[in-house]
């Protein structure tokens, strides 16, 4: 409708204000508009609105490794939303995430695995150009597969010295028996449980079990190294295919951190080394993000148990009550970090356990031993129970493997791993009224006379660590590798079945074997025979190649059964009363080690290579290009 003008007339506007109000009302407004938004900024603890306003991009730039590489295959994996922020440490507490790092000191955000925009990535999978942001180049570009191959000394797989000289050798059909071993593991996993953590061998079926936070899938990681080595090739396809199509890492339960990293991690990381497949490294890197909630600790030391969807974590019930973090646990990180470091750029992981280091160097240490309760609030000790086995295990394992890989640089270590074993060797060897040397466990000054499977692995462990010990104690160490071998094989032998309780005692006339019916299991564990390897590497002497040789006969006989390898619920029985698993480190241990075992030394040389506490091989960081064997 046309409005006619009348003089004197100032018409209303449609609100009846006339314009001197109008101007008055919209300054008002303006004013108030500006001052809202300002407050968003101004306000303590505005970071959630300032994500409503402010694009992804801005507010992460890019701790996240999600591949947006056209083509490959985690382009088309959705992963969870990010992890929330960890959460921050009490007023005064030491917030060891605050330590220096190159990227916190740029002023980058703490958040550990943030997110890219959805855009983003959808751009790059559509148009198949590569979208990498600046972070993301830099981590894809820090590490140079080359050069690090160039640097070994040894080419992976050995020079098979012993196959071109005599095809028909005896070692060499003990290796391929080994390695059909393998073969009928891995396929029966497939046929009966592909995609699930582990194969039951009776039911035929797969499990998943609660120690991996919603994972799957850890027959797989566990294995490919052992596929690689023994070159099954197409398994080992297999096995990537279904990393690549079918690992997923948005899950949401609550994981043992040790056992993730062992497992996964490790798995993955000796993958990547082994074969350059970028798909491991990326993987490995996006699961050691997700465990890092659990170093949200007044001291850092992490607790047991990480919550993959709230971030949250906590100790493990049965680590007394609730409120320890476990010594084998927290101290069965320092390898994998390092490498997470190493392919990522990130410092935050070798903060993590550069940390732990600092906290248990400065600890004071009953006799100079390590307990295996430790409370991740307080920093102390909770319990007095030391032990070589289980708990406490692999924390010694760590210490002579990160001076090794450190490539003999990393001379703290070394220091504790020497003075641990001089205190251990003090307060909890023995040898017995029949002449076997064994490590007791301790209990604030009484001892238990008894070894477990676990701290078989010690025999090994010595052994790799004699030669750097001082000279006058190089000969002793090795041969009190050779005597705890030697010990731990007699729990072998002394059984009906060939294989060893998961608890063996020294007293009351009995020794090396176990005492009750709730000891007497074996499930298909491996550090007997990997000591075996160890020794044989050290001395050659041919009794280890004949006691890992009745380990594989026996382990046919007791454990094989139709569809798979099963642990056994007695030693002591010849009729086999299996216990319905093949666990996972058989495939990526047990079966590893003994194949080694009938193998030159030069393949997998532990001059470049240290394997993490689930056999799964590690490099060395060798730092000149003195290399020779590459390939
Ligand atoms: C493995 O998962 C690792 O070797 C770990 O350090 C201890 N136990 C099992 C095998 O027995």
């Amino acid at each position: 409708m046309l409005m006619r003008k009348v003089p004197g007339f100032v018409p209303a506007s449609p609100w009846g204000l006339r314009l001197p109000h109008k101007f008055l009302f919209l300054l008002f407004l303006s004013g108030l508009v500006t001052l809202c938004f300002g407050a968003l900024f101004l306000l303590p603890n505005s970071s959630r609105l300032k994500r409503l306003f402010l694009a992804p991009r801005t507010q992460q730039p890019g701790l996240e490794v999600v591949a947006q590489v056209a083509g490959h295959p985690l382009t088309r994996e959705q992963e969870s939303p990010p992890n929330p922020a960890p959460a921050a440490p009490a007023p005064g507490e030491d917030d060891p995430s605050s330590q220096a790092s190159p990227h916190r000191r740029k002023g980058w955000p703490r958040r550990t695995r943030p997110t890219g925009s959805r855009e983003e990535a959808t751009v790059a999978r559509g148009s198949g150009v590569v979208v990498l942001r600046p972070q993301e180049e830099s981590i894809r570009s820090s590490f140079d597969f080359n050069a690090f191959r160039s640097r070994l000394r040894h080419p992976v797989l050995g020079t098979r010295g012993d196959e071109s000289m005599e095809p028909q050798s005896l070692v060499r059909t003990q290796r391929e028996k080994i390695k059909e071993m393998m073969q009928f593991a891995w396929q029966s996993y497939k046929r009966y449980a592909m995609g699930k953590n582990e194969l039951r061998p009776l039911t035929k079926d797969g499990y998943e079990g609660s120690m991996f936070g919603g994972l799957s899938g850890a027959t797989i990681i566990d294995s490919l190294d052992t596929l690689h080595l023994m070159e099954l090739k197409e398994e080992f396809q297999e096995a990537k295919a279904w990393v690549e199509e079918s690992f997923h890492l948005n899950v949401s339960g609550e994981a043992s951190l040790f056992e993730v990293n062992i497992r996964y991690i490790g798995g993955l990381l000796s993958a990547f080394y082994l074969t350059g497949e970028e798909v491991f490294r990326i993987k490995a890197i996006q699961l050691g993000e997700k465990l890092l909630p659990a170093f949200n600790t007044p001291t850092g030391i992490p607790k047991g148990v990480v919550n993959f969807k709230s971030g949250s974590n906590r100790s493990w019930g049965w680590a007394m009550a609730g409120s320890s973090s476990i010594l084998a646990e927290f101290g069965s990180l320092h390898l994998e970090f390092l490498h997470l470091t190493e392919l990522s750029g990130n410092q935050v992981f070798a903060e993590k356990v550069r940390n732990i280091r600092k906290v248990l160097r400065k600890i004071d240490k009953p006799f100079g031993l390590y307990p295996n309760f430790l409370s991740p609030v307080s920093g102390n000790w909770m319990q007095h129970h030391v032990s070589v086995g289980g708990l406490g295990d692999s924390f010694y394992e760590y210490l002579i493997k990160s001076w090794l890989m450190s490539a003999k640089t990393d001379t703290e270590a070394k220091d504790m791993y020497y003075e641990a074993l001089e205190a251990i060797e003090t307060h909890l060897l023995n040898v017995s009224p029949g002449g076997l040397t064994y490590i007791a466990e301790w209990r604030g000054g009484i001892l238990d006379h008894k070894m477990g499977h676990l701290a078989c692995f010690s025999g090994g462990m010595i052994a790799l660590g004699a030669e750097d010990a001082k000279e006058e104690k190089r000969a002793h160490y090795r041969e009190l590798a050779a005597q705890i071998t030697k010990t731990c094989h007699e729990s072998y032998a002394r059984s009906d079945t060939k294989l060893g309780p998961e608890a063996f005692w020294f007293n009351s006339g009995r020794e090396a074997v176990a005492t009750q019916m709730s000891e007497s299991y074996y499930i298909l564990r491996p550090e007997v025979v990997e000591s075996y390897m160890y020794l044989w590497r050290q001395t050659h002497n041919p009794i280890y190649r004949e006691w890992g040789w009745e380990v594989v006969m026996a382990l046919e006989k007791y454990c094989r059964t139709e569809a798979g390898f099963s642990g056994i619920q007695d030693v002591y029985s010849k009729v086999p009363n299996h216990d319905n698993k093949q666990q996972t480190f058989f495939l990526a241990e047990t079966l590893k080690y003994l194949y080694l075992l009938f193998s030159e030394d030069d393949m997998l040389s532990l001059e470049d290579w240290v394997f993490n506490t689930e056999a799964h091989p590690l490099p060395v960081n060798h730092s000149d290009s003195s290399g020779r064997g590459g390939g």
